[in-house]
């Protein structure tokens, strides 16, 4: 089986190659603060996306050719796990996520369906060790089935709820069965279209009764790594619970889950919160809990999550300039939760999309490397707080200060004229010298 039998193997040759089938910025072997770029951005490939979105839309029939065989949906699944190693291979990606019904097709009976899992996943684990790859992580698709019109998780039909535990289940016990050390949960429709007809606290105290229940069985059988919750503020429904990264960390706090559960920030649904990807990603660092990225991004002009693959400098250097503060991945890697457009829609398209992310975000790395080393940024923040470091200021930050003590302290200063230019556009002026 050789479906990508026109391709190359893609490699890097530098800035100046003309060559389409080639990296110009990813040298997946050469160093960068200590690790290899190939350790440093950990790419994923999105097997939904990429060896599944035919290119539909709400107004017209799938464009891109995605089918690998005509003898049934089981032949189809393992060409489509044969056609994924071999296009991880040649773009030399170790890593993938999936859902499980990417991977296998669902049955008439959620024992059948089991059944497929167990079988593609013998294909995918024998794969995987023939290759190398990995599974950065595993999820349950909850939401394409009508049963889930109103939610999973938080459905209004405790059957519905009960059906989506036991998928979850499986996927979970799939993903450790294939080695990934972090499963995710999108909740695709736990959220409402009308607050006439929901009853947000039960379905909010449910949805933290699904996720403990996953922490409880996942320890059990000894999966060690992370529980991410992937926030999206809308779309499919109009209102998500997951809304952005501080919702979802006061859900967290509430019902106690955080510890086990960290994030995974995908930059287009950073943006339709309303957020830069930047900001939901300094959101996490700040409250340890970053986890991993689903890597794309928005278009400025739309409302919806195009899923576009990320070719935007600015965004991939913003972005790892806040992952190598936050210390790197652990668990967590860059996954391409992206797919080619519409009209994109050849096999060679699908490399040179993934080839332009990937290049988009070695660049990035090395332009957040050397914003870091430059170092001016980062004494100019210091210094912009420097006031905290003593006196007065250090009493406010180790929480010593009164509110009296802090009276007594304004009256003696008459008024407060003086304070220093917060300089914004000197700092960006900055980070263009340093990208170009
Ligand atoms: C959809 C989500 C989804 C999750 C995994 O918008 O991005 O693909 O990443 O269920
Ligand atoms: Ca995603
Ligand atoms: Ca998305």
């Amino acid at each position: 089986m050789n479906f990508f039998k026109e391709i190359p193997e893609i490699h890097y040759e530098g800035p100046e190659s003309d060559n389409p089938f080639s990296f110009r910025y990813y040298d997946a072997n050469a160093k960068i603060l200590g690790k290899t770029q190939r350790e440093y951005l950990k790419f994923a490939m999105s097997y939904w996306h990429t060896m599944c979105a035919g290119g539909t839309d709400m107004f017209g029939e799938a464009s891109i050719e995605k089918t690998y065989s005509r003898e049934g949906a089981m032949q189809n699944a393992k060409n489509k796990a044969y056609a994924a190693f071999e296009f991880m291979n040649k773009l030399g990606i170790d890593y993938y996520c999936f859902h499980d019904r990417d991977i296998a097709p669902e049955g008439d009976t959620l024992q059948e369906s089991n059944r497929n899992l167990d079988e593609i996943s013998d294909l995918l684990l024998s794969l995987q060790k023939e290759y190398g790859k990995k599974v950065l992580w595993g999820t349950a698709n909850c939401f394409y089935n009508k049963r889930y019109m109103h939610g999973a998780g938080t459905a209004p039909n405790a059957d519905v709820f009960a059906f989506a535990a036991a998928q979850i289940k499986k996927a979970l016990e799939i993903t450790v069965k294939l080695g990934g050390n972090a499963y995710v949960f999108w909740g695709g429709r736990e959220g409402y279209e009308t607050l006439l007809n929901t009853n947000t606290a039960l379905e909010l105290d449910n949805m933290a009764k699904l996720l403990t229940m996953v922490r409880d069985y996942g320890r059990k059988i000894g999966f060690k790594g992370d529980f991410y919750i992937e926030p999206k503020p809308k779309e499919p429904t109009k209102h998500q619970y997951d809304f952005d990264a501080s919702t979802v960390l006061a859900f967290l706090r509430k019902y106690n889950l955080l510890g086990d559960f960290k994030l995974n920030i995908e930059a287009n649904h950073a943006t339709l919160a309303g957020h830069t990807f930047q900001h939901e990603l300094r959101v996490c660092a700040d409250n340890g809990v970053f986890g991993s990225i689903d890597a794309n991004r928005g278009d400025t002009l739309l409302g919806w999550d195009t899923d576009q693959f990320p070719t935007d400098i600015y965004d991939t250097t913003m972005c790892m300039y806040e992952v190598i503060k936050a210390g790197g991945f652990t668990n967590g890697g860059l996954n391409f939760d992206a797919k080619s457009r519409r009209g994109s829609n050849t096999k060679e398209d699908l490399f040179f999309s993934y080839i332009a992310g990937m290049d988009a975000f070695a660049l990035g790395l090395r332009c957040a490397e050397k914003i870091i080393n430059d170092g001016r940024i980062d004494s100019f923040v210091a210094k912009r707080y420097e006031s905290y470091e003593s006196g007065i200021g250090k009493k406010i930050k180790d929480g010593t200060a009164t509110l009296e003590e802090l009276e007594k302290y304004a009256f003696s200063l008459g008024d407060v004229t003086t304070n220093t230019s917060g300089r914004q556009e000197y700092l960006e002026s900055i980070v263009n010298s340093l990208l170009f």
